[in-house]
């Protein structure tokens, strides 16, 4: 069988792991086996589910060290935000084990005597995952313990950037006890994803990753059957700056936002849109933090902002800082790709980024960077800062930043996105709320949160009549 490597992005001529390569046949025998194991799992009761995803939660806690250590090896995370990864791993498995032991559906009074009415959750048998390196440990999480709990199996293709990762993570779950069979990895690019998108054993497909390729495999999948389809896509993250804003905490939050994880989360600060009046100091300040942020090896804890995923995204990044400015921005700071970066040879990395001078209708401002630039969009008043906010075919995450709390709330309730902060940068959603995104981003479904299992369950409704005689809905006891 061929293989293939993932190498280590700060250094890409350390190779992380080899991994075979799959192709289609390879992707039907996984989704019988797990198929197979998949009955004896949804036998079991939920609560029994439940415990074997927290014994999983204890597994990563005791690998919390290791496993980061892996994420920033083979993701390029630093290792401050590649611990937080893993955290919230842990955090998933308690939050979908207590699921376990909660309501699961509702109980409606029946219209007729004597008959009960509820709904319950059921699998829909094998989940195929395709899932991101830019997340590799936690959005598996995300999608592997709600599939597990609703009495799933799996079908799970990592992406073939941070691969170790995701095997790493469903190692865990096996060691914790989850049965070898029901967690089934494929690994490669495009072939096995098609192969899994379209394969008629497979009852629900979750993706996370761009449009293009969300749209490809929600249209494929759709081709052989209706099935569950879960898109995850991108962002084009905001976080608005009013100009009674605490100025202090509006430098944390874009620096993180912006610059964390080398801007490669698709909850991302990409755009600061910021009230003119303020523009021309809030962009100098950030500047020089920008300025002071050390690029380094992500496992060395001085690091700030580690190397991106490969050189051809650092060239597609530059790539749109370089169109942006022919459109007329300004770089203020950043712009260049590195590649000599201290002990990091061979290693991309993006300058943090800020332009100004950029217009909403500029490419930089519409379509998602996935890299470490900001670009300042001046407004005159919250109102034009919520068109611009809203004016993107995406709508995952934003932030607005004021003191002033009924301008907060009105754009709380203007911002059309899956998620808003006030106060708090574009990033660092909890697991027990919904995660997910409106317009472009996504279609519908949420991960985590309670309704993180609705993408890998159908609701069944249960009528059960103890009255001994057929009772009529709608025409028993009611008018002619
Ligand atoms: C992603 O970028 O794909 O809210 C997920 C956050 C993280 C998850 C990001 N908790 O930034």
């Amino acid at each position: 069988m061929s293989t293939f490597r993932s190498t280590n992005p700060a250094r890409p001529a350390e190779v992380v792991a080899e991994l075979p390569l799959h192709g289609a046949g390879d992707v039907d025998t996984a989704v019988d086996r797990a198929a197979e194991a998949q009955r004896a799992w949804a036998a079991r009761p939920v609560p029994e589910r439940a415990d074997a995803i927290a014994a999983v939660g204890t597994v990563l806690r005791a690998r919390k060290a290791e496993l980061a250590e892996l994420v920033s090896r083979e993701a390029g995370k630093v290792r401050i935000e590649a611990g937080g990864e893993v955290q919230e791993a842990i955090d998933m498995a308690a939050f979908v084990a207590g699921q376990g032991r909660s309501a699961m559906g509702e109980v409606v009074p029946s219209e007729l005597g004597s008959k009960l009415a509820w709904t319950t959750r059921i699998p829909v048998g094998v989940v195929g995952m395709i899932t991101p390196w830019n997340f590799p440990v936690a959005i598996p999480s995300w999608k592997v313990f709600p599939a597990l709990l609703a009495g799933n199996g799996v079908v799970m293709k990592p992406s073939e950037l941070a691969p170790a990762c995701g095997v790493a993570f469903i190692e865990a779950c096996i060691e914790a006890g989850i049965p070898a069979e029901l967690l089934q990895v494929v690994h490669g690019g495009a072939e096995p994803a098609a192969a899994l998108a379209t394969h008629p054993g497979v009852g629900a497909v979750s993706f996370t990753g761009s449009v293009p390729t969300g749209r490809k495999v929600a249209a494929a999948a759709m081709e052989v059957g209706p099935k569950l389809v879960s898109l995850e896509l991108g962002g084009k993250n905001a976080m608005v700056v009013l100009e009674d804003a605490d100025l202090d905490l509006v430098l944390d939050g874009a620096l993180f936002g912006a610059f964390g994880s080398s801007g490669q989360r698709c909850t991302s600060t990409s755009r600061l849109v910021i009230q003119r009046g303020i523009a021309g100091e809030v962009v100098e300040r950030l500047a020089a933090r920008a300025d002071a942020l050390r690029l380094g090896d992500p496992l060395e804890a001085a690091t700030d902002v580690g190397p991106v995923i490969d050189h051809r995204s650092g060239e597609r990044i530059v790539g749109m800082v370089d169109h942006a400015v022919q459109e007329g921005a300004k770089v203020v700071t950043g712009g260049r790709l590195r590649t000599d970066v201290d002990g990091c040879t061979g290693g991309t990395f993006v300058e943090p980024t800020i332009l100004r001078g950029v217009e909403r209708h500029h490419r930089i401002a519409r379509e998602e960077v996935f890299g470490p630039v900001l670009s300042v969009i001046e407004v005159d008043d919250l109102a034009e800062a919520v068109e611009v906010v809203n004016g993107v075919e995406y709508g995952l995450s934003a932030a607005v930043y004021t003191r002033d709390i009924n301008a907060a709330l009105r754009a709380v309730a203007a911002i059309d996105t899956g998620i808003t902060y006030v106060n708090a940068p574009t990033i660092g959603a909890e697991i027990p709320l919904p995660f997910g995104g409106t317009k472009h981003t996504g279609n519908g479904f949420r991960e985590a949160g309670t309704r993180g299992i609705e993408q890998f369950s159908q609701v069944k409704t249960v009528y059960v009549d103890y009255s001994g005689r057929l009772q009529r809905a709608q025409i028993d006891n009611r008018e002619a």
